[in-house]
């Protein structure tokens, strides 16, 4: 019998590292605000939601700002991220990725993507993996983000699998909370000491393949 006949994909740093784009975006942001994001305080804004990003920034920088500026801060900040995942192509895929999606669709493993991101389709598109994802659950259909569980469980309804025969493969701390809460099985990315209540963790997504992908579906 199949472990699992469900798995959730989380996009940024899973399946593409667009989270250094996110980064540089938000450095330029945070430096408005004379403020200087390290890659310590981008832990942070992994696996969260546009908006709660740029109030956590304020947080990081002290800054208050008039509620008028804040759409149009985030507007800027999604430019310039646009801008900087141009070139973004099938190159970019992470190691391991491809071979996972052929292998679930052989053994008729469902495939969805469930990710904070608003741009999740347009990076699904450029990366040429649109054809593999049964439903794509992103920013612009939850109400609450990761660490909820809403991401994940619309993915698993829309999927029509419970939620103990779903597996989410997720690199950031929140994302792992999120498929816990959900009640799925949570393969987290990355390592170990970011993440909190895994049931799984491998380094890169290619240890992964090569040691348990089996053992998982
Ligand atoms: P956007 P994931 C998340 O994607 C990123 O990890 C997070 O850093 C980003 O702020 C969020 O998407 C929103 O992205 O600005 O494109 O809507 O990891 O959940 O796939
Ligand atoms: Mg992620």
């Amino acid at each position: 019998m199949k472990k699992h006949d469900c798995a959730l994909f989380d996009l940024d740093g899973v399946i593409v590292d667009t989270a250094k784009f996110h980064f540089l975006a938000w450095k330029k942001i945070a430096s408005i605000f004379n403020y200087d994001l390290t890659s310590n305080d981008n832990e942070q804004l992994k696996g969260v939601s546009r908006s709660d990003c740029l109030q956590i920034i304020l947080k990081m920088a002290n800054t208050v700002i008039e509620p008028s500026k804040f759409e149009k801060y985030l507007a800027q900040k999604n430019l310039d991220y646009l801008d900087f995942i141009q070139d973004l192509g099938p190159k970019d895929i992470l190691p391991g990725i491809f071979e996972t999606l052929i292998f679930l669709n052989k053994r008729k493993v469902k495939i969805g993507l469930g990710s904070a991101s608003k741009n999740a389709e347009v990076i699904l598109s450029k990366l040429g993996l649109t054809s593999f994802f049964e439903i794509v659950i992103d920013g612009n259909k939850v109400k609450k983000s990761k660490p909820h569980p809403e991401v994940f469980l619309r993915g698993s309804l829309a999927l029509g699998v419970v939620p103990e025969k779903c597996l989410v493969f997720e690199d950031s701390a929140s994302g792992i909370i999120s498929a816990k809460a959900a009640g799925m099985t949570a393969v987290a990315i990355g390592n170990p000491d970011k993440f909190l209540n895994e049931d799984f963790c491998y380094p890169d997504f290619l240890s992964l393949v090569q040691n348990d992908l089996d053992k998982l579906f």
